[in-house]
């Protein structure tokens, strides 16, 4: 089974998405996702121009030497260019394999370790009435854990809100927009810190002790402020307070973890297990946020999981739009075949997306579960993708009052 062709397909139906197409001498397709939201271009450039030419003729069953091949002959490692072209590789490889064996891709990883997945879904409001009106719509739809997030007073644009109706889908909040330079968007630390512990009060007061609530911080806070709002949201029982710092600096998480007992989760923007050495190895977070396809695929998501698992560190995968529902279901798979998993995010794409990559993982109850087609049980229509060429988007970034750059 050798690859015989490898096309880097970039497509944009709700948004932009990066797709790799392995097809090998036998005639198998296998995908991989390597959508870097923003930057898109640049992995189908470093695919296209320097991935690309070295695959042809390769066994694609050697899936460990060719990642370990392609992370190594770069001689400059890591990155999240370098490891999402990896990971589009790693992921098709595993597909094109499952397909071959005649299996769902979990089977190769072990089998199932449990039934579903459970998903957590996003809520978001402008004010107390939209956020609840938010959270009802994502328990309608089946959500058994919900992410809250709120518009803060005096903050005009605030990360994970949804825009108002006629913006945008009434459902979605979607942060990358289709224009030339970067929104700004505005930040208050001080009015975020006084304002969250009374949004999760009142969640709690409405919606009772049962279901599980996350947050996002988006790494906007200093490792203090992380701790204050970590020991304000104790009485709240979140399930976890995701990215509460940037955590370049992972011994960061020492301080928040000392005043501290609400789980901490963090990783959506690492890409490599070192990212993750002193946070693991010090027991500093309780949750792995990587996605499969910024992380170099299910060869090193497996190893990193496998590594967390040694501290009772759970899985937490990412799973915004900006991952194509390849990546998502290379997430499944892994999700389902390991021991240590523990929910999976869910922002689910829109209609045109759907038509564009015929997916057969399934949403009930709460629970994701891969499917039981062979390999990722994703196929891209190349049709379809070729009727919505790439458009230029920007994710926004943020200004403190007096006009600093913030983290967004
Ligand atoms: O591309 C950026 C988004 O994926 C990110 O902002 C989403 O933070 C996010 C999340 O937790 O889903
Ligand atoms: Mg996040």
């Amino acid at each position: 089974m050798n690859i015989a062709t490898a096309a880097v397909i970039v497509t944009s139906p709700d948004r932009n998405f990066v797709t790799l197409k392995l097809t090998t001498d036998d005639g198998l397709v296998g995908w991989g996702d390597a959508t870097l939201n923003g930057r898109e271009l640049s992995v189908a450039s470093y695919l296209t121009d320097h991935v690309v030419p070295l695959l042809i003729g390769r066994d694609a069953h050697r899936i460990e030497d060719t990642w370990q091949f392609l992370y190594r002959s770069a001689y400059w490692r890591r990155g999240p260019v370098t490891m999402a072209a990896i990971a589009a590789v790693d992921v098709a490889l595993w597909d094109l394999k499952a397909k071959s064996a005649g299996m769902p891709l979990y089977q190769l990883l072990g089998g199932a370790s449990r039934n579903g997945l459970m998903a957590y879904g996003h809520a978001s409001g402008r004010d107390q009435e939209e956020l609840f009106d938010s959270i009802r719509l994502r328990l309608d739809q089946g959500f058994r854990s919900i992410r809250v997030q709120t518009s803060i007073p005096g903050i005009d644009a605030v990360y994970g809100v949804r825009a108002p109706a006629g913006q945008e889908s009434e459902q979605h909040y979607e942060p990358a927009q289709r224009i030339a330079r970067p929104m700004e968007e505005d930040w208050d630390t001080r009015a975020y810190l006084r304002h969250i512990p009374t949004v999760f009060e009142a969640v709690r007061n409405e919606f009772g002790p049962e279901l599980p609530l996350l947050h996002d911080v988006h790494h906007r806070l200093t490792p203090i402020q992380a701790a204050r709002l970590g020991k304000d949201l104790e009485p709240y029982d979140l399930f976890w307070m995701e990215d509460c710092t940037p955590a370049e600096n992972q011994d960061a998480l020492r301080l928040v973890r000392q005043h501290t007992t609400t789980p901490l989760a963090i990783g959506e923007v690492f890409n490599t297990i070192w990212d993750y050495q002193t946070l693991i190895k010090d027991q500093l977070i309780d949750y792995v946020r990587s996605a499969v396809t910024h992380t170099g695929g299910i060869t090193a998501m497996r190893k990193l999981l496998d590594y967390a698992a040694q501290y009772q560190i759970k899985s937490g995968i990412h799973g915004p739009t900006d991952i194509s529902p390849v990546g998502m279901a290379a997430g499944l798979h892994l999700d389902l075949a390991i021991h240590n998993f523990g929910i999976q995010e869910y922002m689910q794409h829109g209609d045109v997306t759907n038509e564009v990559f015929r997916q057969s993982f399934t949403f009930e109850n709460g629970y994701l579960h891969p499917g039981n087609e062979v390999g990722l049980g994703v196929e891209l229509d190349e049709e379809a993708a070729a009727r919505h060429p790439y458009q230029p988007a920007y994710l926004p970034y943020n200004r403190l009052k007096d006009g600093t750059v913030h983290d967004w």
